[in-house]
Formats: C-alpha cells, structure tokens, sequence
C-alpha cells in the first residue's frame, strides 16, 4: 500500500492538493529537470492525486520539493487533470498557506522554487499572500482567429506564467449561468488557435482561454473573468498567472501604470489584488490573494486495485 499525505486548500474557491510526504523521487537539480523526470517516470503519481476516483477536473496538484534554487524555503511541482503547469498563482497562494499551517512558515517573504524560475511570496499577518510573480509579457496583439461556430475572434497572446489567450469582445456575460456557454466557447477559441499553429514562445501551446467581462460591483473589482485551463475544468479563482498575464497586456497598453491596484474577479466573484513593477523592461507581477486549509489526510494506493492510481484523462 502506497501512502501520499496531502493538505487540501482552496484560494478564492480553486482548489489545491499539496503532496507533503510520499511522493516520487525525483532526485536533485532544477525544478524544470525533476518536473520533466516526473511527467515521464512517475507520472501515476500525478493521476493518483488529481484524477477520479480520489481527485476531479478542477483540482490542481502539488508536489512539494527541495528546493533547487538557493535560499528558497521549498520547490514545487504543480499539475492538473492532464499535465503539468508552468507556474500557478492560485496555487502558490494555497502552498504557502499550507506550509504555514504546518508550522514551517511564518509571517515574512519567502523564496519558492518551480519550473519557471524562483518566486517569491509573502505571508501577511492577516492570512493573505503575495506572490511576486516570474515576469509576464504579451507577445502579440489583437491575434484574429477564425472560431467554427463562432465567427472571427481577437484575443491578445500573453504569458503569465503560463500561456494564456485572452478575449475582451464574445458574446457572453461573464456570470455563473454562462458557464457551460463559455466553457464551449473557450474550448473552440482553444481547437482553433492549435488549428491556426497560434502558440506561445518557441511554438509553446496556449493551454489557457481567458475572456473578461464586467465586475459584479466596481467597488469590489475592476473586471471579471473567466479563465479555462487546459483539462477543461474552469478556474474558480481569478486565476494567479491570467491575472499576470492581464497585467502585461494592460502595462503594454498604457492601461495601468505601475504600482496601481488591479482586482481581477473570477467567476464566481472572488477577487485577487494585482498590481506590477517595472525591472530592466521586464513587467513583474504581484498577486495577493487568500488560501484556507481544508482537509489533512492520506491518500492510499493499493497496487492490486485497478484504478488506484487514478484514471488518466
Ligand atoms: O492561479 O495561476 C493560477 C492557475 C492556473 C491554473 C489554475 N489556476
């Protein structure tokens, strides 16, 4: 019998599950080696966690890791339902929660290593979190692509960490009864940039659709978006990294200078605080959100049960 222990959190409503004990070994060096070691030797490690039986599309995972980088107080791998994510806002916000819930972390900056680079957060005396994010940049603007059933559509091409497409003008309301319509229209949007070979840097795919709406109240938010990740499942946080992404479309425009708060709101109306500075040309996001713990437990994996190591999607 195999056995993970895991913390669950949820920030803003996206769910986390941190692997503290029992995942693979992945060895030592970079986190983008061990990921890479992960995606092709262990990753039942990955279904184990996130899939059915035990997981659901909107999870995403965690594997906590030495650190790599120097000075960092952890590494971290993060996956989903079908693969492995660059770097995920929502994500670091529930690890630091759960590191300080196990004591390891208190108020303060910390150094956390990922595949993408070293980020740091701070833990506030109030719970909340600060990702300073690796940097974000559009690479292309007002991008049209011919959507099937759909009509034409323009999004901008950005990365925040991961790539993101990102739409102001479609014909929904972002609100919770739009749901399954944008889930379908992002899903088109997605096929029909493949289709098109539209890609991030170095071909990379543009895994997230993010299209932006109007706040439920602009005293609580600047915009509302809705994001869809890679598995289909639809984040339920405004989405650390699209909000990152936002970030540099906006400073590319001239739209927020930096230093100025941006509330991106998700979905389901919970809100991130964002804001950006400028180093060497590079635009360096900071997202604040909030994490709460809920569930400690442990995952068992008996070799002899068919689908205990999940089932892959
Ligand atoms: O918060 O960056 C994020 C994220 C990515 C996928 C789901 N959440």
């Amino acid at each position: 019998m195999q056995r993970l222990d895991i913390i669950d959190s949820h920030t803003g409503g996206e769910p986390t599950r941190l692997i503290v004990a029992g995942g693979p070994d992945l060895g030592t060096g970079p986190l983008a080696e061990r990921l890479a070691r992960m995606r092709t030797g262990h990753d039942r490690y990955r279904t184990a966690t996130v899939c059915e039986p035990r997981g659901s599309d909107v999870l995403v995972g965690a594997l906590l890791c030495a650190p790599h980088a120097p000075d960092c107080v952890a590494g971290v791998l993060f996956f989903n339902n079908v693969g492995y994510l660059g770097m995920c806002g929502h994500g670091t916000i529930g690890l630091v929660a759960s590191l300080a819930h196990l004591g390891r972390i208190g108020p303060g900056r910390h150094r956390i290593d990922t595949p993408v680079g070293v980020v740091t957060a701070e833990l506030h005396e109030d719970g909340s979190v600060t990702v300073d994010n690796v940097p974000a940049h559009r690479t292309r603007q007002a991008v049209q692509v011919a959507v099937p059933g759909y009509g034409s559509v323009t999004g901008d091409v950005a990365w925040g960490g991961n790539w993101f497409f990102l739409v102001g003008a479609h014909p929904f309301a972002v609100v919770p009864a739009e749901i399954e319509a944008l889930t379908a229209y992002c899903v088109a949007v997605g096929d029909a940039l493949a289709a098109a070979g539209i890609a991030g840097d170095d071909g990379a795919p543009i895994d997230h659709i993010e299209v932006f709406g109007a706040p439920t109240d602009p005293a609580v938010a600047d915009s509302r978006s809705f994001v869809l990740c890679p598995g289909k499942a639809y984040d339920r946080s405004p989405c650390g990294t699209g909000t990152s992404a936002k970030l540099a479309c906006l400073a590319a425009d001239g739209k927020l200078a930096p230093g100025r708060t941006w509330r991106q709101q998700s979905i389901i109306g919970s809100v991130f605080e964002a804001c950006y500075r400028v180093e060497e040309g590079n635009v360096l996001p900071s997202i604040r959100g909030r994490a709460w713990i809920n569930a400690e437990a442990a995952l068992l994996v008996d070799d002899t049960d068919p689908f205990g190591w999940g089932i892959p999607r």
